[in-house]
């Protein structure tokens, strides 16, 4: 496989960009990744077809090797490198950059079509809460806006590196009156709260749902407050491995976002720990929303055999196309890698 050394620029800035959370959410993640392997096969200097195949893969490892958690971006890079067709540099080329924009197109209709179904679950003079910022939750959001319903949202501001803002921003953008909380307020305001939507980074074939650290938490308060929780999440959220028993990974994420060295030299010898995740488990949700219906949690496994069939290889080892899997939602042959942490 080629080194680092090969890849384009774009290669290396989406890869860095992706692991600093410069570029993040789990749907920009995977569109900046396909861009990022368009940009590579643009720019490859190949002679035949099988270097610059070798080549795109070696892309796609620098790229999956960022962030272990979300697995819309092995699912991204799979969709991509599974489309590597041709007998010339020149069709490979093609290929490639096609598969990209296919996918980039995928991404925003199924953002689309999940947001007019999860707009249905709620209703005018809804007030919402939201944890973290999610392009798949807010296009709920959007979309119940659309169809003339007045919304109010409570958001967390979601430590520790306050994506809560984000989703405040994009909220008002929409014209719905925002109140932030800290994160600890949460339970206080469940019983303001009609509706809890969130988004995901990966779900589990049993149902479990990967999300920003501490939507468990505020999915068991809303469950023993009454308050129904969905998860809106694209197809591309599901996780393949996991239905061979594989688990996801949860990304620890460096000390400083929590912390400042002054700060925790003031406090003295402990232990700083961020993890960017956790694990909710599906007797404490409503529904995961996806372009394809909305699901009861423990249902959600009927869909992933589905999409995905049987796969076994990852993105940069693929071989041959996996166009045939366009039939089964585009995601077919799209396999992540599994983690040490069980959902
Ligand atoms: P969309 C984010 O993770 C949040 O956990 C959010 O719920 C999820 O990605 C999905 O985002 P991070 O990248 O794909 O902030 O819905 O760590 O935009």
């Amino acid at each position: 496989m080629p080194g680092d050394a090969d890849l384009h620029e774009s290669v290396e800035e989406t890869a860095e960009d992706i692991a600093t959370m410069e570029t993040r959410g789990a749907a920009t993640i995977a569109a900046a990744a396909a861009d990022a392997l368009a940009a590579q096969a643009r720019a490859v200097d190949a002679d035949d077809p099988d270097a610059f195949r070798a080549t795109m893969r070696a892309a796609g490892r620098r790229l999956y090797d960022t962030r272990p958690t979300a697995v819309s971006l092995p699912n991204s890079l799979r969709y991509v490198l599974g489309r590597m067709e041709g007998d010339t540099v020149h069709d490979v080329r093609a290929a490639v950059t096609t598969a990209a924009a296919d996918f980039a197109e995928r991404l925003d209709t199924a953002q689309d079509e999940l947001g007019e179904i999860g707009a249905n679950r709620l209703r005018d003079g809804d007030t919402i809460l939201t944890h973290c910022h999610s392009t798949d939750a807010l296009s709920c959001v959007r979309a119940a806006v659309e169809q003339g319903k007045e919304l109010s949202a409570i958001v967390k501001e979601t430590r520790p590196r306050r994506q809560g803002h984000i989703t405040a921003s994009e909220l008002r953008e929409m014209g719905v009156p925002v109140t932030l909380v800290v994160d600890s307020a949460a339970r206080r305001y469940l019983d303001e709260t009609d509706h809890v939507v969130v988004g995901a980074d990966a779900i589990a074939a049993d149902g479990s749902v990967i999300n920003k650290i501490g939507t468990s938490g505020l999915a068991v308060n809303a469950r023993e407050r009454g308050v129904p929780i969905m998860v809106a999440a694209q197809t591309i959220k599901l996780h393949p491995d996991t239905l061979t028993g594989h688990t996801v990974e949860i990304e620890m994420r460096d000390e400083a976002e929590v912390i400042s060295a002054e700060e925790r030299a003031e406090i003295g010898e402990v232990t700083v720990e961020n993890p960017a995740f956790d694990v909710t488990p599906p007797r404490y949700l409503d529904a995961i929303v996806t372009e394809s219906g909305q699901f009861p949690p423990e249902s959600v496994v009927t869909l992933m055999r589905e999409l995905f069939g049987e796969s076994a290889t990852r993105p940069w080892e693929v071989q041959e196309s996996a166009a045939s899997a366009d039939d089964r939602a585009g995601l077919a042959d799209v396999e992540p890698d599994g983690g040490a942490e069980r959902p």
